[in-house]
């Protein structure tokens, strides 16, 4: 495992790390657009007065902070999707790997780092059975992770559920609903939390009874952003049929309807993508600098 210079040295000074994960980079959304919201991200968090440490696997070694020219090597080395699982394999077999928010968090927790910002987590797919390995994944490991609830293309109801059976405590930040990625909010109550410090707080208590696990920031996307969700439903439903046609399962689904959506929405979604993504960097800024 490799820790950059700069992550070294903010773990080493106590300055506040937030990870983020290559997956979205390297899966989640197109190229050069994907380059360029990397470098985005970043500045957003330095601008925040924290150090960011993006995570990924370069021939069989984790790179904690990955620099520009090692997120473009990455990208251009057609990586695997990787979470906590598959860790040990791409390990082994020297490969070129992109961290999901279940192997970011688990490599984030083991060097000391506690927050971490991504768009949405993955959770329980509609019709065949596919649950991420992130929930568990959250279950298990110390960390804050800021993300817009889960993606739209998800059963929300069974995620819900799936989060509260595997114990993931659900804070929203400012909102008494859970979020649904760029559809704004749904009817689904979680408990809501107005000042950033409640959320270090919060993770500070669970570390006092020792209780494992991870807590869930839900940060509403910034509604002039929303795309009505009969917009996204009616691509989703497109979508479906051609997964169904392509016969695309298992860690495919996610970056094919992503990239999908961006298609069918001539681009909308990607921007609301962003938004959400720059929106939950500067929250966990807020989450570090309160520790
Ligand atoms: N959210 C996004 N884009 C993404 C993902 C989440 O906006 O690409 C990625 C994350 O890395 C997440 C993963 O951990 O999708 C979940 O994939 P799966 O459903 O295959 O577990
Ligand atoms: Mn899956």
């Amino acid at each position: 495992m490799i820790i950059s210079e700069k992550v070294k040295k903010a773990l080493e000074d106590k300055k506040p790390i937030v990870a983020l994960e290559s997956t979205v980079l390297a899966h989640g959304l197109p190229y050069p657009e994907n380059i360029k919201i990397f470098e985005k991200l970043e500045n957003i968090v330095y601008e925040n007065d924290c150090i960011p440490a993006t995570i990924g696997i370069l021939k069989g070694n984790i790179k904690i902070g990955l620099s520009k020219e090692e997120v473009i090597e990455l990208i251009n080395n057609n990586p695997i999707k990787v979470g906590t699982r598959e860790l040990p394999y791409v390990m082994a077999m020297n490969k070129y790997a992109a961290t999901t928010v279940s192997s970011t968090a688990y490599i984030s927790s083991i060097v000391g780092i506690n927050v971490f910002a991504t768009g949405g987590i993955g959770g329980v797919h509609r019709g065949e059975w596919d649950v991420s390995q992130d929930i568990i994944e959250l279950s298990k490991t110390n960390m804050i992770v800021v993300s817009s609830g889960c993606k739209s293309i998800l059963d929300i109801d069974k995620t819900l559920e799936f989060l509260e059976t595997f114990q993931v405590l659900v804070l929203g930040y400012r909102t008494d609903y859970f979020p649904i990625f760029y559809n704004g909010l749904s009817n689904k109550k979680i408990y809501r939390v107005d000042e950033v410090k409640q959320i270090p707080e919060t993770f500070k208590k669970m570390r006092e009874i020792k209780l494992n696990g991870s807590i869930l920031v839900a940060n509403p996307i910034p509604s002039n952003y929303i795309i009505p969700s009969e917009d996204t439903e009616q691509y989703i439903k497109i979508i479906e049929e051609e997964l169904n046609q392509k016969q695309i399962k298992g860690k495919d689904v996610t970056p094919y309807m992503l990239r999908r959506l961006v298609e069918l929405s001539n681009g909308k979604t990607l921007e609301s993508n962003i938004i959400l993504l720059e929106n939950n960097v500067k929250l966990a800024c807020e989450i570090a600098k309160n520790f």
